[in-house]
């Protein structure tokens, strides 16, 4: 697998354990954005001339294939910068459009990323947070699902504890005006997303952790939601008409995309939806998840968090309590192994549930291997000696 990564070329001791934040570039992709700026770079939906008229049908063809990869409608997919702006942009046309207010009941859990606390912090201070329990998993009993909720927005999948949510126990909080969002940011790179099936009005996703450009992220917003709320970021491109005073929308999804869309990145992606589906590389790594578990568990001074449960992502977590998470991954990193330390964006979780300041985390993807994980453990029992003298 990594003969399609090209950075493994240049460095080929390189141990990339940090897929959780963003994965690695196949050559496809690169070869792809050469292509889209060597021979039909111009903008979209604006030029009369053919190249932009060119460039404007393999985005919206790039649109088309989002929508059948995901199974919603072209119309329902809107690009964004990435998760973060997608979500942003849902919390603030929900505002604008006045489905949420000051008193807006809001619901989410103690392992939400801050990009899907902050938006909503924004709006209103009625804010839940459904428990995270001892085995690291969501306790739906913790608030009571009689509580009519204005938004849930709950992420599938933990990016600290690798923790799967299953998205029936989040529909037990959703009544008929209760607006259902899903971050799906690390669902999408390891699983298959039914939007249709998930019954979502909004879920979120972003390209670069999955082997796709940076810029770019894919925001499915249900049809009735696209066809009523307002555009929250408004600018060039997305207007019928503008007046002194008063400007009129185009429809779902361009009346989304003010300004210059993600041109390259979004027919990219389009390119690595292929790649992703004719290499299967859809996968959740339990092999490689289980492997390290055993090691990590295997050092007896190690704090893991993890969901051991088999519905788990490679996602795991872990502590010394002597050595600081900064220092463990630094002298990884000295030795050519790449994780993350430190919150992780998720400073509730790591203060009020898990009661420690910082973690080191590994995340696996399709290009990882046994050995690295070995290695990685070597080096891991070494740091351990050092600095406990
Ligand atoms: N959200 C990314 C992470 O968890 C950046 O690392």
């Amino acid at each position: 697998m990594k003969e399609f990564f090209p950075i493994f070329n240049n460095n080929s001791n390189l141990i990339y354990f940090d897929n959780a934040s963003t994965t690695q570039k196949p050559s496809v992709l690169l070869d792809a954005l050469k292509e889209v700026y060597y021979v039909h770079y111009s903008n979209v939906h604006r030029g009369m001339y053919e190249l932009s008229e060119k460039i404007t049908e393999m985005y919206e063809l790039a649109r088309q294939k989002v929508a059948k990869f995901i199974n919603a409608k072209p119309t329902e997919i809107i690009f964004t910068s990435g998760t973060t702006e997608a979500i942003n942009l849902v919390a603030n046309s929900l505002k604008l459009s006045g489905v949420l207010s000051k008193s807006s009941k809001i619901l989410l859990t103690e392992m939400e990323h801050h990009a899907n606390i902050i938006p909503w912090q924004n709006i209103s201070k009625n804010i839940f947070y459904l428990k995270i329990d001892d085995n690291f998993h969501v306790d739906f009993s913790s608030i009571s699902n009689s509580i009519k909720f204005d938004l849930v927005s709950i992420s599938l999948v933990s990016n600290v504890l690798g923790t799967y949510v299953n998205i029936g126990d989040i529909h037990k909080f959703k009544n008929s005006k209760t607006f259902l969002m899903v971050d799906a940011a690390q669902f999408a790179p390891h699983s298959m997303i039914d939007v249709k099936k998930m019954q979502v009005d909004a879920l979120v996703f972003s390209a670069h952790k999955m082997f796709g450009p940076t810029g770019l992220g894919i925001l499915f917003l249900k049809e009735q939601w696209g066809k009523t709320l307002l555009p929250s970021k408004v600018g060039g491109g997305i207007v019928r008409t503008v007046n002194k005073y008063k400007s009129e929308f185009v429809d779902t999804p361009w009346r989304f995309e003010a300004g210059t869309p993600p041109i390259a990145s979004a027919i990219t992606f389009a390119r690595i939806i292929d790649f992703i589906e004719s290499n299967h590389l859809l996968s959740r790594r339990l092999d490689l998840r289980n492997y390290l578990l055993t090691q990590l568990q295997n050092i007896s001074e190690l704090r893991i968090f993890h969901d051991v449960s088999i519905d788990a992502f490679p996602i795991i977590s872990f502590m010394h309590p002597n050595i600081h998470a900064h220092d463990i991954a630094w002298f990884l990193g000295k030795n050519n192994i790449c994780v993350r330390a430190g919150h992780h964006c998720a400073q509730i979780l790591h203060r009020d549930v898990l009661k420690v300041p910082a973690t080191v985390r590994v995340s696996f993807s399709v290009y990882n291997n046994q050995n690295e994980v070995d290695k990685f453990i070597d080096v891991l029992k070494k740091c351990i000696v050092l600095y406990s003298k």
